[in-house]
């Protein structure tokens, strides 16, 4: 299906950033009508409309395997730790561009796809993140020997063939995710995320500026093409971007992106608790001037060794700003120190079931985003 392009570009006002020095005066395109179903426009409306309820908490690959299970139906460490399922989970497309069963993680494509049916069941959101291969040396997604990969892959290079296919895949799966009755389900694709770092091949010194625009709008005019209308968009840097100049360097622009965010990890909790605000601080400027949904589209702790992590470091950093989500990652089955969230007997598991019910977090049993 092909973009019905009608671009309304507004002027908007300059807004004053808190983050230091005013923001410019910037042009805003919005209005812009693509090819959408009902589902996936609700799912936008509402989440513009939820930090006004609170934030929704989300954690990647939550239902498919957790401490010392795999596969169990209905099984997450979160609802088994609070009794509720988190309002997001995320799941990676990486290697389904390889034809496998079986994602980088090992999770079975098959299994995803029955787990983003039970989401959007439960009311909640499902995003997809996509740590595709190296198109060009035959890597994985960390291999960045070779600063010509996003080039090759665009219109006129070497690869394109052989990564519209890899695109044509992605479509196929998001156009696969349907109810029994043969609703399609709305998800929010984040693909070439943390690119104003330098460990994945699309990263900020493996391409200019140009060739990654391009490679997200080749991207998302593709799966238009192959009819993909359930999904949304997110663009989410890491913790680089100090001001709103660097964030938007390489934003593909409003026509495309709903979701705008960044991924933030903790080590050394003051490091961390202050490049959250600056990044922060700055996403909340961008938002305001672009009216685009914001969120930590990736955070954590490995190993949450603080018992009070919760409530003592997270909700503090967050909650006076206006996030529609945060989000953790993986509780993995298969490294035992590599965990975000907590499980039952985890040090920071009644710490977390405090942050449960704080009025401001909302999981699954709160939110329905398709009403
Ligand atoms: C990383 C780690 C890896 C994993 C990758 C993709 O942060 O969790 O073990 O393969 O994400 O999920």
């Amino acid at each position: 299906m092909k973009t019905k392009g009608m671009l309304a570009v507004l002027l908007t006002a300059g807004m004053l950033s808190s983050c230091g020095g005013a923001a410019k005066k910037q042009q805003t395109v919005s209005d812009t009508t693509v090819a959408r179903t009902p589902e996936t426009e609700q799912l936008l409306t509402n989440l513009k409309q939820t930090p006004a309820r609170g934030i929704m908490f989300g954690h990647h690959d939550d239902t498919v395997y957790g401490i010392g299970w795999e596969g169990d139906e209905g099984r997450s460490d979160v609802q088994s730790v609070c009794g509720d399922y988190p309002a997001v989970i995320s799941f990676d497309l990486g290697e389904l561009e390889l034809g496998g069963d079986l994602n980088l993680d090992k999770v079975a494509f098959d299994k995803i796809r029955k787990e983003i049916v039970n989401q959007y069941q439960r009311g909640g959101l499902a995003s997809l993140s996509w740590h595709s291969r190296n198109p060009k040396t035959g890597g994985d997604a960390w291999d960045v020997s070779d600063s010509t990969v996003v080039s090759s892959i665009l219109p006129g290079g070497a690869n394109h063939a052989k990564f519209a296919g890899w695109l044509e895949s992605v479509a196929g799966f998001i156009n696969s995710l349907q109810t029994p009755e043969g609703t399609k389900i709305p998800v929010l694709f984040r693909p070439w995320h943390e690119h104003t770092g330098n460990w994945f091949w699309w990263g900020e010194k493996l391409c200019s500026t140009e060739d990654y625009k391009s490679l997200w709008h080749m991207t998302v005019d593709s799966l238009r093409a192959h009819g993909v209308d359930n999904a949304l968009y997110a663009y989410s840097s890491g913790t680089e971007p100090k001001d709103t100049v660097h964030y938007l360097e390489r934003y593909p622009g409003d026509e495309i992106i709903d979701v705008i965010g960044f991924d933030a990890y903790q080590f050394d909790r003051d490091v961390f608790l202050s490049s959250l605000d600056k990044s922060l601080c700055v996403l909340d400027t961008v938002a305001r001037v672009h009216g685009k949904v914001m969120a930590v589209t990736e955070a954590g702790y490995e190993g949450v060794p603080d018992a009070r992590w919760w409530t003592g470091t997270l909700l503090p950093a967050i909650e006076k700003y206006p996030l529609a989500y945060v989000l953790v990652w993986r509780n993995a089955r298969e490294k035992v120190t590599h965990f975000y969230a907590p499980y039952p007997g985890q040090a920071s598991a009644g710490d977390f079931v405090e942050f449960y019910n704080h009025p401001k977090t909302l999981f699954a049993k709160e939110v329905n985003l398709y009403e």
